[in-house]
C-alpha cells in the first residue's frame, strides 16, 4: 500500500513534526530517525513500545509502521499482572524505549532496543498490504483481562482521511493535546493524524489548561482532549481570561473518548465564543461519526457517520431502526473499513463482536435526530466504567481486588463524576469485618496491578452482597450515599 506517512519524503524541511517540551523533529530529521530504526527491527515480529509521552513514542511506533510490522503500544503506568497479560498474549519480539527509561520485571526478559531521535538512516522497502496489523491496542471488556485489538494499516489511513475531510484538517494545522500515547486518541488520532497531514503536533507531555493556552497562544490551531480535560477548562475559564481568549484563537476544539456533558459545552461557549466538536470512536473501531467543521455544531450530539462508515441502529433482536425520529433508542452498529479485523488469540470474542453480515456491534446506544446526527444515550453493558476517557471493566477490578487477603467479596460500580464523568466504586465485604482493609490500601493494591486510572475512588464496606436467588450479583440494589 502507498505510505501512511507520504510527508516522511516529500515534507516541507524546515517544518517542525513533533515537538515535546523543548525537544523537537522536523520532517527530515523525523524520516532519518524512523528510517534508522525500521531498518534495524524489519523482519522482526510485532514490537511492544513503552508509550511514555515522548519524542521516542512517537519515533518508535512510525518506525515500526515503515518497517511494515505491527506496534503494541504499553501504558507506562501499568501494573504488573496487566502488563504479564499484554506480554503473554501479544508475544512481542522486542521492546523500543526511550533510553535511560528504567522498565519494571516483565520486560526486563525482552529483547530491548533504545530508540535514537537523532539515528540518521533510510527505511528499507516497505512491503506491508493494508490488511496488515499496524498497532494492538488493548481494551478492557466487562469480565476478564483487556483484549487486544488488532488494527490493520487500512482503519488507521481511512480514519486519519475521514476526519481530515470532516474536520478541514489540512498540513497548514498545528495540534495541541497532552493525552496518553497507548490508546487510539492521543496515538493515532494525535499523533499519527498530524503527521499524515504533514502537519505538526505539540504534546504537552501532561495536560495543563496553561499548556493549551500558551500553544493556542503561540500558533496552535487544533486542540484534542477528553471531557475531563474540557471540564477542567470549563472550570478554569471563568478566573483566566487569558485562557478564554487563547481558546478563541483554535480553529478547531475537539472532544471525544466519552460525552462532555452540554453544561461544559455551554461554559466553554459563553466564555469563548466556541464550539467544541464531539467524535465518537472505539478502539476496535477508529472514528465512526464527527460533527463537521462544516456542519451545524449540536452540543450533546456526536454527529453523522464519516465518509465510508456505514451505522445503523438496532432493536434488541437486531431488527434495525429505520426512523430518524430523535427518540426511538438502539444499538449502534457499523461497518467500514475503520474497523479492527479481530482480538488477538480470541476468535470466540471476535465471533460474538460482529453479527453475520459484518456488522460491530459497540455496545453503545443512540437516537438519531431527522437529519441523521447521532446522540449517544447510554450503553448496554452496565459493568463497562468510562472515567477520565478510560474504558474500564468492572470485573477486571473485582478479581485484582479479590487477590488482596483482606477482601472476601467484591463488586465494582461507576457513578457519576463532575470531573471524571464517571468515578470507580468498590463495594466490598472485608475477611475480617473487624479489621477491613483501608481504602488507600486497596486503591493502591489495584493501582499496582492493574494500572493508576483503575483505582477505586471510593471503598463502601458490607456485611454481605446483594444477591438474586441464582447467586447473581444485584448491582442495581448497590446504592450510592
Ligand atoms: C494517584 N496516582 C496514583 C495513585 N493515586 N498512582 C499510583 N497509585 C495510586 N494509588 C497518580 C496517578 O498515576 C496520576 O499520576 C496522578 O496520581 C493523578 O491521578 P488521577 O487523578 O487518576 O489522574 P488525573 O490527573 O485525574 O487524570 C485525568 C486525565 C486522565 C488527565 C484526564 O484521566 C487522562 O489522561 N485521560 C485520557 C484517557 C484517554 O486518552 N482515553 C482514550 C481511550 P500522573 O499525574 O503522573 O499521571 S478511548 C479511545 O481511544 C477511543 C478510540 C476514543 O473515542 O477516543
Ligand atoms: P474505548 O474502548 O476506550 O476505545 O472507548 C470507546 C467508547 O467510548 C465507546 O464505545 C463510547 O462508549 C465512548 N465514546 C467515545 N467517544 C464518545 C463520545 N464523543 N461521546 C460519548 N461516548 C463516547
Amino acid at each position: 500500500m502507498s505510505s501512511l506517512f507520504p510527508a516522511l519524503t516529500s515534507g516541507p524541511a524546515g517544518r517542525a513534526a513533533l515537538r515535546f517540551g523543548d525537544r523537537a523533529l522536523t520532517y527530515p530529521e523525523l524520516a532519518a530517525a524512523t528510517g534508522a530504526l525500521a531498518d534495524r527491527i524489519a523482519g522482526k515480529g510485532r514490537v511492544a513500545v513503552w508509550a511514555t509521552p515522548t519524542l521516542e513514542t512517537a519515533v518508535a511506533v512510525v518506525a515500526a509502521l515503515e518497517a511494515g510490522i505491527a506496534a503494541v503500544p504499553l501504558n507506562p503506568k501499568s501494573g504488573e499482572k496487566e502488563l504479564g497479560h499484554i506480554l503473554s498474549d501479544s508475544a512481542p519480539s522486542l521492546v523500543l524505549a526511550a533510553p535511560g527509561e528504567e522498565l519494571p520485571s516483565p520486560l526486563r526478559d525482552l529483547e530491548r532496543v533504545d530508540v535514537d531521535v537523532r539515528a540518521v538512516g533510510s527505511c528499507p522497502d516497505e512491503q506491508a498490504t493494508e490488511a496488515d496489523p499496524a498497532l494492538i491496542v488493548y481494551t478492557s471488556g466487562t469480565t476478564g483481562p483487556p483484549k487486544g485489538a488488532v488494527i490493520p494499516r487500512r482503519a488507521v489511513a481511512h480514519t486519519l482521511d475521514a476526519l481530515a475531510d470532516a474536520w478541514q484538517w489540512t498540513g497548514d494545522d498545528v495540534l495541541v493535546h497532552g493525552l496518553p500515547l497507548f490508546h487510539v486518541h492521543g496515538l493515532v488520532l494525535g499523533i499519527l493524524g498530524p503527521l499524515r497531514r504533514g502537519g505538526c503536533v505539540r504534546h504537552l507531555g501532561r495536560f495543563s489548561t496553561e499548556g493549551v493556552a500558551r500553544e493556542l497562544n503561540d500558533g496552535a490551531t487544533m486542540v484534542f482532549g477528553v471531557p475531563t480535560m474540557y471540564h477542567r477548562i470549563a472550570q478554569a475559564l471563568p478566573e483566566d481570561p487569558g485562557l478564554a481568549q487563547a481558546l478563541g484563537k483554535a480553529r478547531l476544539l475537539v472532544s471525544g473518548s466519552a460525552a462532555l456533558p452540554v453544561h461544559d459545552h455551554e461554559r466553554i461557549t459563553a466564555a469563548t465564543g466556541q464550539r467544541v466538536i464531539e467524535r465518537y470512536g472505539m478502539t476496535e473501531t477508529l472514528m465512526n461519526t464527527s460533527v463537521r467543521a462544516d456542519g451545524e455544531p449540536r452540543a450533546g450530539t456526536v454527529g453523522v457517520p464519516l465518509p465510508g462508515v456505514e451505522l445503523r441502529l438496532v432493536e434488541e433482536d437486531g431488527t434495525p431502526i429505520t426512523s430518524y425520529d430523535g427518540e426511538t433508542v438502539g444499538e449502534i452498529q457499523v461497518r467500514g473499513p475503520n474497523l479492527f479485523t479481530e482480538y488477538l488469540n480470541r476468535p470466540d470474542a471476535t465471533t460474538a463482536a460482529f453479527t453475520e453480515d459484518g456488522w460491530f456491534r459497540t455496545g453503545d446506544m443512540a437516537v438519531r435526530d431527522a437529519d441523521g446526527y447521532v446522540r449517544i444515550v447510554g450503553r448496554k453493558a452496565t459493568d463497562l466504567i468510562k472515567s477520565g476517557g478510560y474504558k474500564i471493566g468492572a470485573g477486571e477490578i473485582e478479581n485484582a481486588l479479590l487477590e488482596h487477603a483482606g477482601v472476601r467479596e467484591a463488586a465494582v460500580t461507576g457513578e457519576p463524576d463532575a470531573d471524571l464523568g464517571e468515578r470507580i466504586v468498590a463495594w466490598i465485604v472485608p475477611a475480617d469485618p473487624d479489621s477491613p482493609p483501608p481504602a488507600e490500601e486497596l486503591a493502591d493494591h489495584v493501582a499496582a496491578r492493574l494500572a493508576p486510572h483503575k483505582r477505586p475512588r471510593k471503598v463502601h464496606y458490607l456485611d454481605a452482597l446483594p444477591r438474586n436467588d441464582m447467586g447473581k450479583i444485584m448491582k442495581r440494589a448497590l446504592t450510592h450515599d
